[in-house]
This record gives structure tokens, sequence and C-alpha cells, in this order.
């Protein structure tokens, strides 16, 4: 297995074109998740330089970068859909005011990359969970079961082109995971009901 390219990005990444916007499935990849598909990833969500909410209208938590070296090894940069979830960690210094609702499995759209809009010089995971929460939830745990790819990364000659893009992931990341074969990971035994136990304990 070659080493992760974590550190540099292999070649740049190429300018998104408006044939590639206007030929967008809204439905990708298989019936069922095939292999390497799952791929789990676990890590305590960090901060970034808050652009996801800020710039784009949209928040990502960040995974820490050694919560990224197997799928790094193993997947593109890119766009890729699954589901998430947020659990209390231990030992957690501040205790965000989550409601059970936002303890749950959800659908989320992840990007794997190096962000060439803002010429990031690491690559990051960013996951945007399609859920309004009750707060922010940094030093939280975070779950991730990653089911399959959308599109390659991209680089973009406008801020609203990206966001364009990011809302179209969205739909079809939801899209996609409707399908009857993705249903069963929700209750995938990597998920837990920690987060929920640990909220009916200490409320
Ligand atoms: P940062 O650069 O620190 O990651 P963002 O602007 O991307 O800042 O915001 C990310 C934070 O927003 C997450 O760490 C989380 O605490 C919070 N957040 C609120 N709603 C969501 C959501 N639906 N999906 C992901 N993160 C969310
Ligand atoms: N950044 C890019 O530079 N190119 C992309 O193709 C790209 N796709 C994204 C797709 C999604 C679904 C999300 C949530 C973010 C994407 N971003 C992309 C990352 C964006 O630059 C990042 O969230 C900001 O840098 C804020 O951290
Ligand atoms: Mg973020």
């Amino acid at each position: 297995m070659p080493a992760p390219t974590t550190s540099a990005p292999p070649r740049p990444a190429p300018v998104q074109t408006k044939s590639f916007r206007a030929s967008r499935p809204n439905i990708v990849g298989p019936d069922t998740p095939e292999d390497p598909y799952p791929i789990r990833l676990e890590g305590i969500v960090q901060h970034g330089f808050g652009r996801g909410s800020k710039d784009l209208g949209c928040p990502t938590a960040n995974l820490p970068d050694e919560s990224i070296t197997h799928m790094a090894s193993i997947a593109r940069p890119g766009v890729y859909y699954g589901y998430a979830q947020v659990c209390l960690a231990n030992g957690q210094m501040q205790m965000p005011e989550l409601r059970l609702e936002d303890l749950v499995v959800l659908p989320m759209v992840m990007s794997l990359g190096w962000n060439p809009f803002y010429k990031n010089e690491r690559m990051t995971a960013e996951i945007h969970i399609m859920h309004e929460f009750n707060s922010d939830f940094y030093g939280c745990d975070m779950k991730a079961l990653v089911l399959g790819y959308i599109r390659p990364e991209l680089n973009y000659i406008s801020r609203e082109a990206l966001i364009d893009d990011i809302e179209t992931d969205k739909k079809v990341s939801l899209s996609s995971l409707a399908r009857p074969g993705y249903h069963k990971y929700t209750s995938d035994s990597f998920f837990s009901s920690r987060g929920i136990e640990t909220l009916e304990t200490t409320s």
C-alpha cells in the first residue's frame, strides 16, 4: 500500500466547467454499496478556518488528520455520500446543547481533499450533515460511514460556482441514499446509542 499523500496534492484539480455542471446526474453509484465501501471514519470534531458557514453557507465538521489516513490511502480526493452520527465524547470539556434528534444517524456529504479554491496545503475531510443542529458540536466524537463517490474535487472560478456544486452534492447524496440498498447502513453496528445513553444519564 503506498503511503497516503495528505501533505501535497498529486496534481492540480481540474477547473469546473459549464458542461460538467450541466451533466451532473441526480443519483450516483451502484444500487448497493460496493468495495471499498463502506469506509468507516471516526474522530473528534476540530476547528478549521470557519469558512464553511461564513463563506459558503454550509458548515462542515472537520475530522482530525489521523482519521483520514486510511481513506486517503484508498480513495481519491472528491465528494462522497454516506451517513454520520455525532456522539458526546469521553471527558469532553464543553457540553454542547444537543437534543436527542441531533445524536441519531443522519445523511451526510463529505469533501476529501485540498480545497483548491482556498489553496489549502493539507488534505482535509469535512462533513456536512443534512440536519439543523441545535448548536455547534466542536469537541464531540463524529462517526461517518462513507458509502459512495459523487464527483472529483474541482477548482472554481467563483465562490458562487462552488456553492452551486455543493447544493447539488447535497441533493445527489440524499437521492443516492434513498435507494433501498442503502437504508440498512443507518443501523450499522459501527454507529452507537452511546451518545443518547450519555445524554439520558447526564440530563
Ligand atoms: P470550521 O472551519 O471550524 O470547520 P465551519 O464554518 O465549517 O467551521 O463550521 C463547522 C462547525 O459547524 C462544525 O464543527 C459543527 O460544530 C457546526 N455545525 C452546525 N451544523 C452543522 C451541520 N449541519 N453539519 C456540519 N457541521 C455543523
Ligand atoms: N472545495 C474545493 O476547493 N473544491 C471542491 O470541489 C469542493 N467540494 C466540496 C463539496 C462539499 C459537499 C463540501 C461540503 C465542500 C466542498 N469544498 C470544495 C470544500 C470547501 O472548500 C470547504 O468546505 C471550505 O474550505 C471550508 O472549510
Ligand atoms: Mg468546516
